[in-house]
Formats: C-alpha cells, structure tokens, sequence
C-alpha cells in the first residue's frame, strides 16, 4: 500500500494538471503488471537432461548422473543477458522430465544426485548470485509436467508441486516471473495430473504477491498462441477467461495472439520463441541460430506491438552460452542501439495537437504524462511538421496503459511536400506501437485517433529512419 501511494497521488495530480478529470479505464493493469511491461526484453534459459541427451521432452527415466555441465557459469549467462539489453532470466528449475536444477527437497531427481560438482552444486543459486552481480531479474519456470515424480498422476502431487514453488520462492527470491507451462502429460500414453490450478494461485499470491504469474491464460500474463515471436496485431492486453481452462481448454491460440477488445482482465501478452530452432541446445542447430537482424525483426512484432519479448538462449553441454548465440544477441543490441538512437523529432520538427499548445508530454519520454484527444475524433489530431522534408520509415506510439487500453483505431496519414499521401490504418496503439513503412519522405504527418473506447489518450509519439533492410511488409 505504501509503495502504491504515490503512485496513485501523481496519477491523480497528473490528470487534474492536465485540466481535466479522466477517468481510467476498467480493466487496468495492477503495479507489478506495469512494473513488468517496462523490462520489455529478457532472457529464457532452457537447460537440464535434454541439454546431454539431445532431446527437447524429456522422458523423466533419464539417469540424473547424466547432468554434468563440467564448465557452467552462471555469470557468463548474464553478462551476456546485461550486454544484449535483456532485463532479467528465466530458467527451466524443472523440466517435463521432472529434474531439479536446484537441490529440493521433495524430489529424488535432481542435481544432487547428479555428478556435477558430486552432487553438491545448486543452478538455481549461481544464477542468482550472477543476477544480484549483473542487476538482472530472475524469473522460473516450473514445469507442472512431472515425467519422473513417482506421485504425478495422484491428487498428492498438487501439494509436492506446492511445496516446490514455495521451496523456489523462498530459497531463490525475490522472482519477477513464475512459468505454468500448461503441458498434461503428453503423448497418446502419457500420465494425466489433474492440476490444482486454484490452490497453486493461492499459494503464489500468498508467499509472492509481486511475482508475475505466466501461463497460457494468466491470472497476470498470457501465451500469445505462438512460439514464433509475434504478437498479434492488433494486440489487445485484455482476455476473458471465464469457462476456459489451462492447456488444452485455453481460448483459441488466434484470441492469445490478439486478446479480447472488451475483454475482462489485464493479461498482457508475452511472446516466448528460441534463438534456435529447439528450446534446447542441439549442436547440430548451432548454425541456425537466428541472426541479430531476425531478432530485431521479432523484437518489432513483440515489444513493437506491446507485448514483451522472452527470447530462449540454450546453454550448451559445457553450460555456456556458444559464441554463436552471444554474437546474435550482442548484435541484436547493437541494432536496438543504432536504430532508435537518433529521434527525427529532436530538432528537426513541431509537434502540436491541433489549437492546443503544449504537447511536450508527447515527446517527453514519460508514459505517465500523455494528451488527451477529442472524443468525437473526427476534431484533434497529433500533427509533426517537419523544418525540411524528411526520410522516415518507422513511427512509434504509446498510450498510458495505466489508464486502460483505449484507442481502437487510429490512422497516420505521412504528407509529402508534392502533395502525396501514404496513409495507414491500425487498430489499437497498446503500451508500445512501433509502426514500419517503406521510407517516405515527409513534411507533415498528421495522427488521428478514428475509434476509442473512452477518450483518447497518447503519450508518446516518435519518428525514425530505422535501416530499410530490417523492415518487412506484413
Ligand atoms: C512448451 C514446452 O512443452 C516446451 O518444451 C518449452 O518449454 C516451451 C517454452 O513451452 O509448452
């Protein structure tokens, strides 16, 4: 409550400054779901058995003498995660196949019975420690699959999966995310659980109110229906979940990739693909993994359509990053870098909403701050003058998410001084927009919000001459 305080008091002072009482609106996001959405960019780490036997699902009958990671460095991971501009990592502590990367308690299948360091060494510890060193988040993925637990199928595994979140929570904290793959049992002869999701939500919101729990529908983050990267767009943070059910009753993966216009909850999308084609390390896909120019691509279509992107790097069976997968990454921030260094709005032009003056909020790079448009319309638009007339491709927009998804459409119409017109139409702006064209030479672009579902709000509109070979046509 403290800690919201204030946050609520600049909202209020913020909306009132602005000469005008708006109301937010219903669904919003809670602070740690707005807390999430600004790390936009981080780490996925698969890694366990698979990683030695070349497999991607585990069978759970795996030897765990077979984990042995002979050079693992949990700080290599993060510099890397730190030099690509990942804000944290999230690491498999289990796998489908059931083995702890953490020496717990209440399985026989971990690496303590491993050879690793005799049995003595803790993933989930040196990673911590390599986050707290590098000032990443760290975040877990606990497979609710268990191929080896001898008591998964029973009504008793839902409290030996409870005990092991709350042993992970407590001995690896503080955890910004928590993963609920929403895999059963698998196969046409795979052991069915039936999973207490209730009691697992309980018991999370009890021991860790601030974690952000992901599974295909929430409670605080979806699937986005694929494992290729994309959102949808456009991409509404809203979902309805009533009647559906994790896994195979979920809603349909074409509703997790766009969400619902009116749906009922905040549960903003994250995109989770793999920088290879497997989520774990294959030495025969070292040469497949994507280059810095496909990541920047799918950082376009995930964090450019406002939803976050968690991008799978597998450690080898050294348990190292390879040189292949660091250099994409570290490409991938140089791109980043390189192309929305230079604002085309910094010196070069006007912003102005049409009679009102005072816009700075629009360019002031602070979401809490934004314009509010006319509710007919038909009568305000944001307008950028350009001094003199400028090459652009690549338009981003934000609206103030903390006052509730509300711009259903929107248009941008790019004017060139002999008279052309490029005009584009979108649905819903979202916490992030980053639009891409083929280049165009502009003199004036004028941005209309055509549909809300409440007055319109934007906070932030900027312009960019982003490298015409990283931009795709839809
Ligand atoms: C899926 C799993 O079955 C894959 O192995 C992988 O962990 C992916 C992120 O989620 O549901």
């Amino acid at each position: 409550m403290q800690k919201i305080f204030p946050f609520v008091l600049f909202l209020i002072i913020s909306t009132f400054i602005q000469g005008q009482k708006i109301e937010p609106l219903k669904p919003l996001p809670t602070k740690s779901q707005l807390d999430w959405a600004e790390l936009e960019f981080y780490l996925f780490v698969h890694f366990g058995p698979n990683t030695f036997t070349n497999l991607e699902w585990g069978h759970g009958t795996e030897k765990a003498e077979i984990f042995n990671p002979e050079k693992l460095d949990c700080r290599q991971w993060c510099r890397i995660a730190k030099e690509c501009g990942a804000k944290g990592v999230i690491i498999t502590a289990k796998h489908h196949d059931g083995f702890c990367l953490f020496p717990s308690k209440f399985s026989n299948h971990t690496v303590a019975q491993s050879k690793w360091k005799d049995g003595k060494g803790d993933v989930l510890r040196d990673l911590r420690n390599a986050c707290n060193e590098y000032e990443l988040k760290m975040g877990l993925y606990l497979s609710p699959w268990d191929g080896n637990h001898p008591k998964y199928g029973t009504n008793e595994y839902n409290k030996v999966f409870v005990d092991m979140m709350n042993e992970v929570i407590e001995n690896y904290g503080p955890l910004f995310e928590f993963w609920w793959d929403g895999a059963n049992g698998e196969g046409p002869s795979g052991k069915k659980q039936v999973y207490d999701f209730a009691l697992f939500e309980r018991t999370i919101r009890e021991v860790s109110p601030s974690t952000i729990v992901f599974s295909d529908i929430g409670p605080d983050v979806r699937w986005v229906g694929n494992e290729s990267g994309i959102a949808g767009d456009p991409n509404w943070n809203l979902l309805d979940t009533a009647g559906f059910e994790r896994g195979a009753l979920a809603p349909s993966t074409d509703t997790l990739n766009h969400g619902n216009k009116y749906g009922k909850n905040w549960i903003q999308g994250e995109c989770d693909v793999s920088i290879r084609p497997g989520w774990f390390y294959h030495k025969e896909e070292n040469e497949k993994v994507k280059t810095s120019e496909q990541l920047f691509r799918l950082y376009l279509k995930s964090v450019g359509r406002g939803a976050n992107l968690l991008l799978n790097v597998p450690p080898d069976d050294n348990g190292l990053f390879t040189m292949y997968d660091s250099t994409s990454l570290i490409g991938l921030k140089k791109l980043v870098d390189e192309n929305f260094k230079t604002s085309l709005l910094d010196y070069n032009s006007t912003v102005s909403v049409s009679n009102k003056a005072d816009v700075a909020m629009l360019t002031d790079k602070n979401l809490l701050t934004y314009v509010s448009l006319d509710k007919r319309f038909t009568q305000d638009y944001i307008q950028v003058k350009f001094k003199k007339p400028t090459s652009i491709n690549c338009i981003v927009l934000q609206e103030p998410i903390q006052m509730g998804q509300r711009v259903s459409s929107f248009s941008i119409e790019i004017e060139n001084a002999d008279g052309s017109i490029l005009e584009i139409k979108k649905h819903t702006i979202g916490r992030k927009r980053i639009i891409t064209f083929p280049a165009k030479t502009a003199s004036v672009i004028k941005i209309k919000v055509t549909d809300a579902k409440a007055t319109p709000l934007v906070s932030t509109v900027d312009v960019f001459k982003i490298d015409d070979s990283l931009i795709e046509q839809d």
